[in-house]
């Protein structure tokens, strides 16, 4: 048996896991979890990235001796170093509001229709590169000669090593997806000087050795090589879809739900653009085709806003209220900002005319149906456009956990829901290091593993489609 140690960082919170593998073998444990609070200063809000590395320090620690170590967290985000290395500033928080206003801005120079064509990614207002764009005059920018994403940047300060993993670099809009190289062209319109990058490198590269420093602080014995792993969040998760065989969609929920196929080829039609479908890249040439839903951050939202109830009775008493009663726009980039979610929910039934959801169990209802509802419209649309059909849904992370939220999308798509497993992101992680180190055959092969060794739940769809037919009518007036 050989021992990896994933570190898979999350909106919430940041983790450290370690994965057995061996024959036939594939066991998951967490070593240590912890906190990650997002601090708003009188800049804006900001990641508190020295909070995480210590976690991540912390981990290692606990994790005991491993063969490998490898890092992804969400994505987009990123850290200026300046010519000394040295990390300029907290990097800035995808939710915080200084991109507003500013993709009309980049649209100016460069249509969405061509951006689109070009780079295959939604449009999303945190996307780096209206990110960059935001802070073009900023005097961060200014000086810094080195531009690393977040599962990058504390790959570098483990290591001492620089690169930018393709899976996440996806994400920033500045990669083609037919390429999977940098989009020069975008990238020299827009004034962004792609040498701020470190060069690419792929899943399963050899990012480093852990330094002496790291060592002597997490009491592990050397040299211990950190494994480039698919270092977007999402990448390592849908790489550990337990599917059998290309006829199925996934949706990979957390903070985000992010719903989509696996294909081998982007699609950039105008129509796909018009969807805000994204073409993010995955493992071994494959596109990640795929629609952001909020997610389960709605309802993170609310708990913090109703003092952190617990969570097992407030589902409960939401899979009382009746269904679909009102039902919001999940995709609504709206939602995005922190804040008073359960007034801004109110206030969306209100103005389409629905019952207005009062108590924390018809709040929690509205949100788990129009994420259902969300995640029906995603997979259909998805199979629709890229003209790929689906006869299953896998459903893998936090929200595997959620028994309410599986049901309903399994009645929503109309199609068997697998739900499983929980922490995909980090078994996808280890997968990606396991097989680095030769231990795990392609993509199909970790997948069947997962199948053997993971427990999995399935949920059948209760044949009530008239009802979210209707429902869906109501958020597009169809
Ligand atoms: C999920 C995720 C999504 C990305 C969002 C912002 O954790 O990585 O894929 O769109 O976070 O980075």
């Amino acid at each position: 048996m050989k021992s990896y140690a994933a570190v898979d960082l999350g909106a919430s919170s940041g983790r450290v896991m370690v994965g057995r593998v061996g024959p036939d073998r594939l066991e998951l444990t967490e070593a240590h979890r912890f906190p990650n609070r997002p601090v708003r200063t009188s800049e804006g809000l900001r990641w508190d990235v020295l909070g995480l590395y210590a976690g991540v320090l912390d981990g290692l620690r606990a994790a005991g001796q491993v063969d490998s170590v490898g890092v992804d967290s969400w994505a987009v985000d990123y850290g200026l170093l300046d010519a000394d290395g040295a990390l300029l500033g907290n990097p800035v928080h995808y939710r915080d509001s200084r991109t507003e206003g500013i993709a009309e801005k980049v649209w100016a120079t460069v249509p969405a229709e061509e951006l689109y064509a070009a780079t295959g990614l939604q449009y999303a207002p945190f996307n780096t590169l209206y990110q960059l764009v935001a802070a073009r005059h900023s005097a961060q920018l200014a000086h810094a000669e080195r531009l690393l994403l977040i599962p990058d940047l504390l790959t570098y300060w483990l290591t001492g090593e620089q690169g930018t993993e393709l899976t996440n670099a996806s994400t920033t809009q500045l990669v083609d997806p037919r390429t999977r190289d940098w989009s020069y062209d975008i990238a020299s319109r827009l004034g962004i000087d792609l040498r701020l990058f470190a060069p690419l490198r792929h899943p399963g590269d050899p990012a480093g050795l852990l330094r002496a420093e790291v060592l002597e602080e997490t009491g592990l014995a050397g040299p211990v090589p950190v494994t480039a792993v698919g270092s977007h969040d999402t990448a390592s998760a849908v790489a550990a879809v337990p599917a059998d065989g290309e006829r199925f969609a996934y949706i990979c929920t957390g903070t985000w739900s992010l719903a989509g196929l696996e294909l081998d080829a982007p699609v950039l039609s105008e129509e796909s653009r018009a969807a805000n479908f994204t073409n993010e890249l995955g493992l071994d040439g494959t596109v990640r085709y795929l629609r952001n839903i909020m997610g389960l951050w709605l309802l993170q939202e609310c708990v913090r806003a109703w003092g952190e109830p617990e969570l097992g009775p407030l589902l409960t008493a939401a899979a009382r209220v009746p269904a679909l009663r009102s039902v919001v726009d999940a995709g609504d980039a709206a939602f995005l900002a922190p804040g008073r979610m359960p007034e801004r929910i109110a206030q969306a039934c209100r103005a389409s005319g629905q019952p207005v959801p009062a108590s924390p169990a018809e709040i929690t209802r509205c949100i788990l149906d129009s994420l259902a509802l969300a995640h029906r419209r995603a997979i259909d649309e998805a199979q629709r456009l890229a003209g790929h059909p689906v006869d299953v849904v896998h459903v893998v992370g936090g929200g595997t956990r959620n028994a309410l939220l599986c049901q309903l999308t399994a009645d929503a798509c109309g199609l068997p829901v697998v739900a499983g497993p929980a922490e995909a992101a980090a078994l996808g992680n280890v997968l990606v290091q396991a097989r680095a180190h030769g231990l795990v055959g392609d993509l199909g092969d970790g997948r069947s593993l997962l199948t053997r060794t993971q427990p999995l739940t399935r949920y059948e769809p209760r044949g009530d489609a008239a009802r979210w037919h209707e429902a869906e009518a109501r958020l597009t007036g169809g």
